[in-house]
């Protein structure tokens, strides 16, 4: 090798380099933060996000367990609330996003009907989640949704809280 040749001028470290770093732009960076939490890991900025999440969250259900099965801004029932709820997991759960199955489940709804799909959402584990007590509808949203989906998916849910 020349004096003065640098591994950096080699071109096939560069071209690794180059491919490392497209692997790593390939990965969205909730998939990161689920490595993470599936490790034990979070940062502290987040775990008190999560905190006030879930402090907002535990009086949106207080306030849900008196809503009576028809208060007039309810269009669905109890039962269906949770048919809705399961297909959002479905939709969600395991690789990748089925956003028009959210879509179609979250558009058009009354604000009454979304806290109750919320509610009877409750605490679902995802299925890279080895421990814990499973994460809320929102906390569903955050991990599983890019930016975009996540700026309709909040706008959706606007009077029924902050995520
Ligand atoms: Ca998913």
């Amino acid at each position: 090798m020349k004096k003065g040749a640098s591994i950096w001028t080699n071109p096939w470290v560069l071209l690794g380099i180059a491919l490392i770093a497209l692997i790593a732009l390939s990965f969205r960076t909730s998939m990161f933060r689920r490595i993470k939490k599936a490790l034990g890991f979070t940062d502290a900025d987040r775990e008190l996000e999560l905190e006030q999440i879930n402090q907002q969250n535990q009086l949106i259900e207080d306030y849900l367990n008196n809503i009576p099965e028809h208060d007039g801004q309810l269009t669905i029932s109890h039962g269906e609330a949770k048919s809705l709820a399961d297909a959002l997991e479905e939709a969600m759960g395991g690789a990748g996003t089925d956003f028009e199955a959210i879509k179609q489940i979250i558009d058009d709804r009354s604000t009454s009907d979304l806290k109750l799909i919320y509610a009877s959402f409750g605490h679902r584990k995802p299925s890279w989640q080895f421990w814990g007590d499973g994460e809320n509808l929102f906390q569903w949203f955050l991990d599983d949704l890019d930016s975009t989906e996540l700026a309709y998916a909040r706008e959706v849910f606007k009077d029924v809280g902050e995520f």
